[in-house]
């Protein structure tokens, strides 16, 4: 499977009690996505609260923040000094992590925060997901469950100018679907928070495959064009800029249970 990794860069300034030591090299939250064509629409980023991820140096001078696993994949695909290796400096919980600010490459924003997301998978991807509540009805569902509740977002330490201003953000015109498909998808079909799981399967290949071959940009220097024309230079000119990688992960990978 070939994921966009994007760099979502830490700009929080003075850093979290947890990154404060790591203030000369710049940090990042590093997200998987396979839809690089639709990171104008971020709006914030997800982290689950219970995840541990871990902090390394990469080979470039920087320093990512992902899960162990991911971060291991990634030494095996030239992101590290040495083939194989990860230097880890520290293990940080998601909580540690939570309504940090961060510049999201594309996004018309000038700054998003990650935010708490409980159906996050740990062994898929990085384990942190850029928002995209436009197109992604899962983004729409969790971003839709903070707004509404608050005690949710006392529970994880969330202020209220980490949320509620930021609404889903038009970026691709799908035929039938409008401009806010997920939005739609999931009035439609009721959904009502993010741990709906089938119905969030159905509104996700509900939207996927249309958004996939029918969608048309609205905004960016490739307004007008097919998202299929298009995803590959869209992905491209963000690693050109440093902004993204590409990244790979096996199909499967299976946790030993036998030791
Ligand atoms: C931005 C985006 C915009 C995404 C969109 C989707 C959509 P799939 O198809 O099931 O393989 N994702 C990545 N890692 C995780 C994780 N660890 N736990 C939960 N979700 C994760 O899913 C790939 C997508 O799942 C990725 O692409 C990411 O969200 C999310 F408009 O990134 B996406 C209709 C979907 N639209």
């Amino acid at each position: 499977q070939e994921y966009t990794l994007i760099k979502l860069k830490v700009i929080q300034d003075p850093l979290p009690e947890k990154l404060k030591q790591f203030n000369h090299k710049p940090i990042y939250l590093v997200a998987a996505t396979l839809r690089p064509e639709t990171m104008y629409g971020q709006t914030n980023c997800w982290v689950h609260p219970d995840i541990k991820y871990a902090l390394f140096e990469t080979v470039d001078s920087e320093y990512f923040i992902s899960t162990r696993r991911a971060a291991r994949n990634m030494s095996f695909q030239n992101f590290t000094h040495d083939w194989g290796k990860v230097n880890f400096l520290a293990e940080i919980s998601g909580q540690e992590i939570m309504g940090i600010k961060l510049k999201a490459p594309l996004s018309s924003l000038e700054c998003v925060y990650s935010l708490p997301m409980m159906t996050i998978k740990e062994d898929k991807g990085t384990g942190i997901v850029t928002s995209v509540p436009s197109d992604s009805p899962d983004d729409f569902a969790a971003l839709t469950d903070l707004k509404k509740k608050k005690p949710f977002r006392e529970k994880y330490n969330i202020s209220d100018d980490m949320v509620l201003p930021f609404d889903p953000i038009p970026i691709m015109n799908i035929e039938g679907l409008g401009t806010l498909a997920a939005p739609k998808v999931c009035e439609d079909l009721k959904i009502q928070s993010q741990n709906e799981t089938a119905k969030l399967i159905e509104a996700k290949e509900k939207v996927y495959l249309k958004g996939f071959y029918e969608g048309v940009l609205i905004v960016g220097p490739y307004a007008g064009k097919k998202v299929q024309e298009v995803k590959k230079t869209i992905q491209s000119e963000m690693i050109e800029k440093n902004e993204a990688k590409i990244y790979q992960e096996p199909e499967k990978q299976v946790v030993s249970r036998s030791g």
